[in-house]
């Protein structure tokens, strides 16, 4: 079977035809929309699957947002522009007309890294650092996402009860400080408005305050990694999303973990399946549903 896998993100929209020994036969993406009108989103949506749909049996949805029945529930409405609702599974089933299911973008990305360590560990957890910070827990073979979908939010835990304010509602997570957009939120002077890929860059032209904000971002990070070995006791912490992936990053968040107490070491790994976790996971989770 040919599944249409679609990645819904903060920044980007990814779809892409995957068959069942998952092959990745075309890809597409878009920006994603930054504005609170979920037909912004629909109208960006049918453009990504126009040209793939025809070829697929099924769609596989991981996105960005607590989904719950199928729907996106934003706890962090900033990152799609203000979009605090979007019946997700509905849509593409309008679109496509083909049975679609759909889960958070993090673990369905933890399920295919989990995948893709072949049973090395049983227990593990992945963490994207992208617009947001996003987590999918996988523990003794299983993934967890919650009797509601909220099961590893994990950006939304504490790191600085004096930090900025989090767009969902509370003050000083992980995300408002190690996010892509955290990154860019704290940039001040002449790095002010730049996008955390710009800060990289810089940073790596020797830019001394971009090198800050990105030292910022892996230190909240291990520190986060730590609070998840003592909550799990995972064997394997794999890292994603394009500021995760980003050249530098993940050793630097291994420089950080390694200045915390011994017990609280764990296994860092880059996304076997890079950028296309998400869109993997998603076409495994429903290889693996038998209601169709
Ligand atoms: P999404 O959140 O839509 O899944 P990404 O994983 O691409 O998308 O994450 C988007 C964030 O990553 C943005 O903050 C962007 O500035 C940042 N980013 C994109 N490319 C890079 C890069 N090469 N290096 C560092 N940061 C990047
Ligand atoms: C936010 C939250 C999570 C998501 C994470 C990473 C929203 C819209 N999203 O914490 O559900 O997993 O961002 O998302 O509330 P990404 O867009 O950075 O990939
Ligand atoms: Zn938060």
């Amino acid at each position: 079977m040919i599944t249409l896998a679609i990645d819904i993100g903060g920044t980007k929209l990814a779809a892409a035809l995957v068959d069942d020994a998952l092959n990745l036969l075309e890809r597409r993406e878009l920006p994603t929309p930054a504005s609170k009108m979920p037909d912004a989103l629909r109208a960006a949506l049918q453009t990504l699957v126009e040209p793939l749909f025809p070829r697929a049996t099924r769609v596989a949805i991981a996105s960005t947002g607590i989904i719950r029945d199928g729907v996106l529930l934003a706890i962090n409405p900033h990152n799609l522009g203000g979009l605090l609702h979007f019946p997700l599974t509905e849509t593409l089933r309008e679109i496509t007309g083909l049975p679609t299911l759909a889960v958070n973008d993090a673990q369905a990305a933890a399920w295919a890294e989990y995948q893709a360590l072949q049973g090395d560990y049983r227990d593990m957890v992945f963490l994207t650092v992208s617009t947001g910070v996003g987590g999918g827990v996988v523990n003794n073979g299983e993934l967890i996402t919650g009797s509601g979908g909220l099961a590893g939010h994990l950006g939304h835990t504490l790191a600085d009860p004096d930090g900025p304010l989090c767009g969902c509602g509370r003050r000083g997570c992980v995300e408002a400080i190690a996010s892509g957009r955290g990154i860019a939120a704290a940039a001040q002077g002449e790095l002010a408005g730049c996008d955390a890929r710009t800060i990289f860059t810089r940073a790596g032209q020797g830019d001394e305050q971009a090198s800050g904000l990105i030292h910022r971002s892996a230190q909240t990070l291990a520190r986060l990694i730590a609070d998840v070995k003592a909550t799990t006791d995972c064997q394997c912490v794999v890292i994603g999303g394009s500021v995760g992936l980003a050249e530098g990053y993940l050793a630097l968040v291994e420089t950080y973990l390694a200045q915390e107490p011994a017990v609280y070491q764990v296994t860092l790994q880059s996304a076997h399946y890079r950028h296309n976790a998400g869109l993997f996971g998603a076409a495994l989770l429903a290889q693996g549903e038998q209601s169709w």
